[in-house]
């Protein structure tokens, strides 16, 4: 008997360690779109301003600059986001949080924001220094693959980890 009641803190124990790795390597946010400062560039509700990683769309002035940020604004703004913020430097010098972007599309896909841009013509890669590579990324997303999306990841490492344990505690009896 007491032997399985360890074995159920060890099992919980086991469980909140997978929580926590998984809430580690979330770097993610979902927050709202405020307004759209250019191509490139938003603000939000509860992350600060955010700069769409490895794109690179007209500044003001420059020819361009309007079409894509109507685009932008046209695909995020007032919407909830996703975002996969860099994990080597999360930010840029000026402090924006440097993310790929997914906004919803319909029931089961998201739109990658960034990747959006560059199959508009409105932004070009510019390939930073960071965990990106655009040369990858594809339209659309299926909501499961959306990068560390807070998803039920945790369930199946726990699965796999809980199933181990079991085999090592059962090899010792
Ligand atoms: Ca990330
Ligand atoms: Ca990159």
């Amino acid at each position: 008997m007491k032997k399985e009641i360890v074995f159920c803190f060890l099992l919980l124990f086991l469980f909140l360690c997978c929580l926590l790795v998984v809430l580690a390597a979330e770097a993610d946010a979902t927050p709202v779109v405020s307004r759209v400062i250019d191509g490139d560039t938003f603000d939000t509700t509860s992350e600060g301003r955010v700069r769409l990683a490895d794109v690179d769309a007209p500044e003001y002035g420059e020819s361009g600059y309007y079409d894509a940020k109507q685009f932008l604004e046209d695909l995020v703004d007032g919407k909830t986001v996703i975002l996969d913020i860099d994990d080597v430097y999360e930010t840029d010098p000026y402090g924006r949080l440097v993310c790929v972007v997914y906004v919803r599309h319909n029931s089961t896909h998201f739109v990658n924001v960034n990747k959006a841009l560059l199959v508009e013509g409105v932004a070009v890669i510019k390939n930073y220094d960071n965990e990106f590579s655009p040369y990858a990324w594809t339209l659309y997303v299926h909501e499961n693959a959306v990068p560390e999306f807070p998803s039920l990841l945790v369930l199946p490492v726990f699965m796999i980890i809980t199933l181990l344990v079991v085999i090592v505690y059962k090899r010792k009896d």
